[in-house]
């Protein structure tokens, strides 16, 4: 339809993408053939079969066993640019990445093989296809807060590579007071905090993510709807959701696109932003994910483009930056 071009027309951020859930099946057994690393499934068909989740963790159990063939600094390079090469077929033009360096450290790979391959690939994006990118690792939430200052000091060695640090895995059991101590540290190193929370966790999640540990940005956040203050505070301080539309289907967080609560964050005035977090895993990068939320909410032009336009709002980019956008 003449929407659909339109969406995939018009110039978009993407806020809430996790690198390692951007692994393509086809990609992923090209490189564990080249790493002799043997596998769970016998083919790309089969694998792509075995996405079918009832929530977050038995999606996040396939999710870490495929980063497990991610070895060198060359697999980091061509699962990221495989990513930047989508962003601009989609016409987005700048883009927020997650990587979860916890992943990797644990299984005996070097921070420095992970972010010298995804900086590389960030590199030949910005010169060849002209994308913007921000990286931001995340502290992986199932494992202690010691791990994670670990994590964060090893980071400190990259520290001009990263706009800020984020927090991801499996929300419920481990809660945003959890990494009370860490986010302090790393705000105090001068840097903004983003967190995922309210995505299978309730609205208190999202107020402990603002109050303890005082993000910037509430990565999914769709059950603040649960919450009416929560929504007065969200609108006043215009703090952005990044909402992912096909991993709430995916991962059955909402029934249908519909139980989405879209609708009433866009009313509250809330600042919402559409990615697709793991486009390998839910079916869809971010073209795929506006089409869906513009088809189940019968979205106009208009809507689409206030949608684009907070993506570069919401944005690490600089004033300057985004004014070339908005
Ligand atoms: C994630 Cl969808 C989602 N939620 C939490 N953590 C994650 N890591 C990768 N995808
Ligand atoms: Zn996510």
């Amino acid at each position: 339809s003449t929407l659909q071009n339109f969406i995939n027309a018009i110039p978009k951020a993407e806020l809430h993408l996790h690198i390692e859930g951007s692994f393509e099946p086809e990609l992923l057994f090209e490189i564990a053939a080249r790493n002799s690393v043997s596998l769970k499934y016998k083919s790309v068909k089969e694998l792509h079969k075995a996405y079918n989740f009832n929530n977050l963790q038995e999606f996040l159990d396939l999710y870490y066993e495929g980063a497990n063939v991610l070895l060198h600094e060359q697999d980091f390079f061509d699962l990221t640019y495989a990513y930047l090469q989508k962003c601009h077929v989609e016409n987005v033009v700048h883009t927020e990445i997650f990587f979860d360096p916890q992943t990797h450290t644990q299984r005996g790979i070097g921070f420095s093989t992970v972010v010298g391959g995804i900086q590389k690939a960030v590199d030949k994006a910005k010169n060849e296809l002209g994308i913007t990118t921000r990286l931001l690792p995340n502290f992986l939430r199932h494992l202690s807060e010691d791990e994670a200052i670990k994590t964060f000091k090893e980071a400190l060695e990259f520290r001009k590579l990263f706009a800020g640090f984020g927090l991801d895995s499996s929300e419920i059991g481990h809660p945003p007071a959890k990494f009370e101590r860490v986010f302090r540290m790393v705000r105090d190193e001068g840097f903004p905090v983003v967190a995922h929370a309210g995505e299978e966790g309730p609205a208190q999640n999202v107020w402990d993510a603002l109050n303890l540990l005082k993000v910037a940005r509430i990565d999914h956040g769709v059950r603040s709807v649960e919450d009416v203050l929560l929504l007065k505070e969200l609108a006043l301080k215009q703090i952005p959701l990044t909402v992912c539309p096909l991993s709430n289907l995916k991962l059955k967080v909402v029934k249908k696109m519909k139980d989405l609560p879209l609708k009433t964050l866009l009313e509250n005035n809330i600042l919402v932003t559409i990615n697709s977090d793991d486009p390998a895993y839910f079916g869809g990068y971010v073209n795929e994910n506006y089409i869906a939320v513009a088809e189940a909410f019968r979205l106009t032009r208009k809507d689409v483009i206030t949608l684009a336009e907070n993506s570069f709002k919401a944005s690490f980019l600089s004033k300057e930056e985004k004014e070339e956008w908005i």
